[in-house]
């Protein structure tokens, strides 16, 4: 059993819609972190770095004490090891999802997550700013494009962690004002992922808890 600590941002669907696919047993336990709860010691007890998402695996493959595993990259990995599912085991077909989990995690996820700031009122008091986030977030679309005009899916023909690390925050793209049709293969990858069963119940799901808090 999976528990998952999370609350439905871009970071935290990352591990909802890898629990979906992947259909390993798991529970979903909101932090509500507009209400500070990651600040709570019970969650710090498995990310340290008051973040969601992080996850509480009851039945570690070792056998020893259930085990927390912050940061959602990490995560990713972690279940991709313990399922079997979204990850090759071939170490040269494994290092091309790698390199976009990490392509993630340290470009598009920071890039978008300025990008939220710079939708709002932060635009006008720092326009400068504002305009150097977003020739960024392009220029990122750009390279995502250009890898999905190469392959089916970001690490070749088979949808992987890389892929399931990458949605959420391209599922942003209308608040981040970005035009899909000057990404064409970013537009047919993001439409096919976003129809997969799996991923509509997440966002389900991660709907209902945001309704339930208010
Ligand atoms: N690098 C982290 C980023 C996690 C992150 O930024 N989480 C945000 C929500 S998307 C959060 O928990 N914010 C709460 C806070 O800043 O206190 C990851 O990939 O897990």
């Amino acid at each position: 059993m999976i528990e998952l600590h999370y609350w439905p941002t871009s970071n935290g669907q990352k591990i909802a819609i890898f629990l979906e696919e992947s259909g390993i047993a798991h529970e979903l336990h909101p932090v509500n972190i507009s209400k500070k709860e990651q600040f709570r010691p019970e969650f710090l007890k498995i990310s340290p770095n008051n973040r969601i998402p992080a996850i509480l695996d009851r039945a570690p493959a070792n056998g020893g004490e259930p085990a927390g595993v912050f940061e959602s990259g990490a995560i990713l990995f972690y279940l991709a090891d313990k399922t079997g599912q979204f990850l090759p085991r071939d170490p040269v077909a494994r290092i091309r999802a790698m390199e976009w989990v990490f392509w993630q995690i340290g470009g598009l996820g920071p890039a978008s997550g300025q990008a939220n700031l710079y939708t709002g009122d932060m635009a006008a008091q720092n326009p400068g700013a504002a305009e150097r986030c977003f020739n960024e977030l392009a220029r990122l679309y750009k390279v995502l494009d250009g890898q999905l005009g190469r392959g089916a899916f970001l690490a070749g023909a088979d949808y992987s962690i890389a892929d399931i690390a990458c949605y959420p925050a391209i599922a942003n793209h209308e608040r981040h004002k970005v035009n899909m049709a000057d990404y064409p293969n970013v537009k047919r990858w993001f439409e096919a992922i976003k129809a997969r069963p799996a991923v509509l119940r997440a966002y389900e799901k991660g709907d209902a808890i945001r309704k339930a808090a208010g």
